[in-house]
């Protein structure tokens, strides 16, 4: 185990209902730590550029225009494995498979509109954290 960092995003779905606290509650209480949290306004342009790996699927469009559809908060958590510790208590993908006390399980509206993106890899944390973050804006 060593203590490592992820990304994370608190979707629109979760904005718009006023429950990031809710979300950031689950993330502290699993041991996870907000090094860095700012909200925003994608654009387009950012919305296409980080799901760019996912272009080719049929809900792209959709996916897009989902994340730019209101605020987001994009935030750095860091812990011991924190790329798995948080995949493990986002849930799964489509919130009706997910299991109990999860976030998405709690939380998500849809398969779409779930409530949190978190990296997949160490490798892609790192690229999501610097897509978002210069490196003084993460304060651990
Ligand atoms: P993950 O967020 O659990 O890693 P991915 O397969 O990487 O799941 O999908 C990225 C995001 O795309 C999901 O979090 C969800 O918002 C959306 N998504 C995934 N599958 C579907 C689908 O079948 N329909 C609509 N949106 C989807």
């Amino acid at each position: 185990m060593a203590v490592t960092r992820t990304f994370s995003i608190i979707k629109p779905d979760a904005t718009r209902r006023n429950i990031t606290g809710k979300v950031n509650a689950m993330i502290e209480g699993a041991g996870l730590r907000i090094v860095a949290q700012k909200r925003l306004q994608l654009t387009q342009a950012q919305a296409e550029g980080f799901y760019a790996v996912h272009s080719e699927r049929g809900f792209f469009g959709e996916l897009v225009a989902f994340m730019i559809s209101g605020p987001v908060v994009v935030q750095v958590l860091e812990g011991e494995d924190a790329v798995p510790a948080y995949r493990a208590i986002m849930g799964a993908t489509n919130p009706a498979n997910a299991d109990a006390g999860t976030i998405r399980k709690e939380l998500a509206e849809s398969i779409e509109a779930n409530t949190v993106h978190g990296s997949d890899s160490d490798e892609n944390a790192a690229i999501e954290i610097a897509y978002f973050f210069a490196p003084t804006e993460i304060a651990a």
